[in-house]
């Protein structure tokens, strides 16, 4: 059985909804990021990094979100394109987008402090990386544009991946889904049951994007 030591609302969303999609059974392990374990020695064993999520399968721990997501997906059919299939290449660059430029650049949006030298630099870092999120957003929301999801043979994991940055994107000084598109969008992913039944065990309210 999988172990996905999580957080409410952290980048484990993806891979909670995932498993609560594919519904394949596995247990929550909270991790107490107020008390800083992710940093504890413990958890270090399973992430090096520190950095929530991490899935457990058979005593071998598995971190970085996409790869998590990518392997979820390949062991259990449901949220992804066949392998060699025409849409497998789309399912590619957006699970590879999301992860490398939009979720990696909400990295120096969260945290600008690790990206500048001298405080006074922090709102400067902050300011700009939001620029380059709400840019990253407007692409991604011309490419959905005139569809459901993501992908042409339907919904996938790269959905649940667009829901969680758009939900992150709440915060951003225009808020991500003040983009139509993305809005759509998030409603159509949060009407479906397993992921509405992710917010709510992970406490998290409305609104949610
Ligand atoms: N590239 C990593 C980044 C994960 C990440 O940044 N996780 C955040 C929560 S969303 C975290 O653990 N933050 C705690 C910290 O950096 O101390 C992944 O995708 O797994």
């Amino acid at each position: 059985m999988y172990e996905l030591h999580y957080s409410p609302g952290t980048a484990s969303l993806l891979p909670h909804m995932m498993l609560r999609e594919l519904g394949v059974p596995f247990a929550l392990k909270l991790v107490d990021r107020e008390a800083g374990e992710q940093a504890g020695a413990d958890y270090l064993k399973l992430n090096p990094h520190g950095r929530i999520p991490v899935l457990v399968e058979a005593g071998k721990p598995l971190y970085e979100t996409a790869a998590i997501a990518l392997h979820l997906a390949d062991r259990h059919p449901g949220l992804a394109p066949a392998v060699g299939a025409p849409e497998r290449a789309d399912y590619y660059k957006w699970m590879v987008h999301l992860a490398n430029t939009t979720q990696a650049e909400f990295r120096s949006w969260f945290y600008p402090h690790e990206y500048v030298t001298h405080p006074s630099h922090l709102d400067s870092a902050k300011a700009a990386a939001g620029r380059r999120m709400m840019a990253n957003f407007e692409i991604i929301a011309g490419q959905l544009e005139g569809r459901d999801w993501l992908l042409a043979s339907g919904f996938s994991a790269a959905d649940l991946y667009l829901l969680m940055m758009v939900r992150w994107g709440r915060t951003l000084p225009r808020p991500a889904r003040d983009l139509p598109v993305l809005a759509a969008h998030a409603a159509r992913v949060l009407a479906r049951p397993a992921v509405r039944e992710t917010f709510e065990l992970e406490g998290l309210s409305a609104p949610y994007v």
